[in-house]
């Protein structure tokens, strides 16, 4: 009976939404959930997004299926920006998805298909999605330390320890770029060591890219990616545009699927198709069209690189901002994206949420751009009141 069911436990990172949401405290801090923020505190639809959808409003004329493909024309032009000097190479094939998500769980169970005996290494910790999806496809999950957060660095040696140990047809799922949770990640030298790793070692990466441009920049984030495409035969990318496009609830997303040759890409690709469409069976159309329609046109995708700029150059001051209010910050300052860990128990978590109306997500997870400009000071305060020392 369905009444038999079990509950289960809720995503915590949308659960916190729902709490931040609820409470009406006026001076309320949320720094939970991963969107950009602007210095009021707004996340904002891009000026090119919303541009290219007055354009769309006025051209689109039907919304008749497009086809499980979904548009085709939205793959072909992400290509550059995250392929970049692989763009052109025939045996990647890409295809656009529901977000990052619906790009994950099309890859993961493409492999389960493929290899069912393939383990997949997650570094630890990492986005609360990545384990149920895999898990969700019947794939076993090898956990491997990835970040200290109490000693504010990455575990890069028992990480390659780690992956050391896996066997040909393993998965690596690696972070492309801003690093979720910790905001830390591999340098230019440990991406090569990694790659080394997964070549000499036959691993297949999959690399999850979400915040590409949000870090150094477009070209700069994908670096770890493109040596990667350089150094396999076989390499996986879950993109999304949900927050470089700041369309989040619109689910933008690309898999791109390389393999020797194209023909294997195209028979993989083909798989694919058939999972999408036991789930969803065509993605939705309006974020990718919007996105096709800002990338179709020169002027539209220059304003969309420079709103991205200034979406950056946010995020590196506010990093900046936060390192030089306290010196136990200064580890925020150097690293890349929207978050960054607090060594902060539970119940310190707690306390900031109940005392100070900060909402940080139990991990101490927090969104570097949760606060308006006007709260930083009362952010840093409350934190160092709950750290002590
Ligand atoms: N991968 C990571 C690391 C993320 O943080 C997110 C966040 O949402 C996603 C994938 C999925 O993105 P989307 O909202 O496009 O499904
Ligand atoms: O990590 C975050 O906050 C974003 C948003 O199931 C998100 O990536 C969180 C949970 C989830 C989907 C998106």
């Amino acid at each position: 009976r369905l009444a038999d069911l079990d509950a289960v436990r809720s995503d915590s990172l949308l659960k916190l939404i729902a709490l931040a949401n609820a409470d009406s405290r006026p001076n309320k801090i949320d720094v939970g959930v991963g969107v950009y923020r602007d210095g009021q505190g707004n996340t904002p639809v891009m000026r090119a997004v919303k541009a290219a959808e007055k354009k769309l409003w006025e051209t689109q004329d039907s919304k008749s299926y497009l086809g499980s493909k979904g548009d085709i024309a939205y793959a072909d032009l992400l290509r550059p920006i995250v392929l970049g000097e692989h763009s052109g190479d025939e045996r990647i094939v890409g295809v656009q998805t529901p977000g990052g998500c619906g790009a994950l769980r099309l890859a993961i169970q493409l492999i389960a298909r493929a290899n069912p005996a393939a383990r997949v290494f997650v570094g630890m910790p990492t986005w609360p999605n990545h384990v149920p999806i895999t898990v969700g496809c019947g794939l076993e999950i090898v956990e491997y330390p990835y970040y200290d957060r109490d000693a504010r660095r990455i575990r890069f040696d028992e990480m390659m320890a780690a992956i050391e140990g896996a066997s040909a047809g393993d998965v690596i799922l690696l972070h492309g770029c801003c690093h979720n949770p910790t905001g830390a990640d591999l340098d230019a030298d440990q991406w090569r060591e990694v790659t080394r790793v997964i070549v000499e070692r036959d691993l297949l990466p999959l690399v999850d890219i979400a915040y590409q441009g949000l870090g150094r920049g477009l070209d700069e984030d994908a670096a770890g990616l493109r040596g990667i495409l350089d150094a396999c035969d076989e390499v996986l990318v879950a993109q999304s545009c949900d927050k470089n496009f700041s369309v989040y609830r619109d689910r933008v997303g690309c898999l791109f699927i390389k393999t020797a040759s194209r023909e294997a890409s195209d028979i993989a690709m083909g798989h694919v198709l058939q999972i999408a469409r036991e789930m969803w069976s065509m993605p939705p159309d309006h974020g990718a069209a919007v996105v096709r329609t800002v990338l179709q046109d020169p002027a539209l995708t220059a304003d969309w690189r420079a709103e991205l700029d200034e979406m950056r150059d946010r995020i590196l001051r506010i990093r900046d901002k936060l390192a030089d209010a306290d010196p136990r910050l200064e580890y925020i300052r150097n690293q890349m994206g929207m978050f960054s860990m607090l060594p902060l128990t539970p119940e310190q978590v707690l306390q900031l949420r109940e005392r100070d109306a900060i909402y940080m997500a139990d991990s101490g997870r927090f969104n570097i751009l949760g606060m308006a400009d006007d709260a930083i000071d009362r952010f840093v305060a409350a934190v160092a009141g709950v750290i002590g020392g």
